[in-house]
């Protein structure tokens, strides 16, 4: 019998600047990009529970939140505190957190920078798995001062979905005998892989909630939406048995070059960066890599000041075409205003592969 857990930290990025400046303790806090008194662009990346009691979400128009957060301080509440993330910060406290639970799994696979599953089977039964999720916390929140949710179930999917039940500072444990009845009366946008495009599809047939969709048969599913309906057949009924994959220890591949001359010519910085992704894959097929999930690339500018910027792509890939894609991305606002606003030149750039899989 397996017993996953999934952990997920609870507004990750603004729980981590929030335990940084202790005058912004129980304030609403919002990460994201730069509201300029309303006319910012760009969109929030998290906001901590407080500023969520004002209607704030992830992905939401930043300009948007400064105004929810305008109305809040019209009627006498507080002004959320804007932020723009620092992602290496996150990244040191996510690096931490995985430490804390590899200290207490055999098994731990980190999902992103805020989520990871840790195998629990060894644990015998639901009881000691409950005791170490707690230990787990504590160890958290006593050492990093982050509070985190888990939920814990016989595979990944239930787990995941039950990690968000009791958010936040969270536990939800679902015994294998009661997962139907668990997933059974939740909306079916909860089921991970169900997005607001498939909800519509189904919201149209009348179908709401997971119950509802049991009712289709697996040939229905494969018809309405091919391989993946065979897969939501699955779903439904709680099932999965997707193993935990752990990255090999050999964390990134990459390589950098500095310019003969500071240079702000895009046509020669993609030059160089078109030549470094042909030989990062190069390396990475030598070293018995399969697959890549994040992209990284490194700018310095004349003055050394160094900047990096990296995406965690959704699908696992291992293309030079969608890595200099995901590159060429990454380093556009570099030769404008969002990362280079007073249009410094480049001294140096590096890219690099990161989240590996043999
Ligand atoms: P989530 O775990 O989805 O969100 P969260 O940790 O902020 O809040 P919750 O308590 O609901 O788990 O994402 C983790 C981090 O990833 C989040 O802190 C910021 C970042 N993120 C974005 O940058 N954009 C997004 O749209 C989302 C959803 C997350
Ligand atoms: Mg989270």
């Amino acid at each position: 019998m397996r017993i996953i857990a999934h952990l997920d930290m609870d507004a990750f990025f603004a729980a981590v600047e929030e335990r940084e400046r202790p005058r912004l303790r129980g304030k609403p806090i919002i990460v994201g990009a730069d509201p300029k008194n309303g006319q910012g662009r760009g969109v929030v990346s998290t906001a901590n529970y407080a500023a969520r009691e004002y209607g704030i979400r992830s992905a939401m128009p930043i300009s948007q939140a400064w105004r929810l957060s305008e109305g809040a301080r019209r009627n006498g509440k507080p002004a959320a505190v804007f932020l723009e993330p620092d992602f290496n910060k996150y990244a040191d406290a996510s690096d931490k957190i995985i430490a804390i639970a590899k200290t207490y799994a055999p098994l731990v696979e980190q999902a992103s920078i805020d989520e990871m599953y840790l195998d629990l089977s060894f644990s015998k039964n639901y009881g000691q798995a409950e005791k170490i999720a707690n230990k787990i916390k504590r160890e958290i929140k006593t050492r990093e001062r982050l509070t985190c949710s888990i939920g814990i179930s016989p595979n990944k999917l239930v787990s995941k979905i039950a990690s968000d039940m009791k958010k936040p500072d969270g536990l939800t444990i679902v015994l294998p005998e009661f997962v139907e009845k668990f997933i059974e009366p939740l909306a079916i946008r909860k089921i991970p892989g169900i997005g607001p495009k498939t909800e519509e599809l189904f919201l149209k047939k009348g179908v709401r909630i997971v119950a509802d969709l049991k009712k289709f048969s697996r040939e229905e599913l494969g018809e309405i939406l091919g391989v993946w309906g065979l897969e939501l057949y699955e779903k439904v009924r709680g099932r999965d048995d997707s193993p935990l994959i752990e990255e090999r220890e050999v964390k990134s591949v990459g390589s950098q070059e500095t310019f003969e001359k500071d240079t702000l010519d895009s046509g020669i910085v993609i030059n160089l960066l078109k030549v470094l992704a042909d030989e990062v894959i190069g390396n990475f097929k030598k070293e018995g890599f399969e697959k890549f999930r994040r992209v990284v690339v490194t700018v310095r500018f004349a003055d050394f000041e160094t900047k990096t910027k990296s995406r965690t792509i959704k699908e696992p890939a291992d293309s030079l075409e969608t890595l200099q894609f995901e590159a060429l991305n990454l380093l556009m606002p570099f030769f404008d205003k969002r990362e280079n606003p007073r249009a410094k030149k480049i001294r140096l750039i590096g890219i690099r592969v990161e989240k590996l899989t043999v």
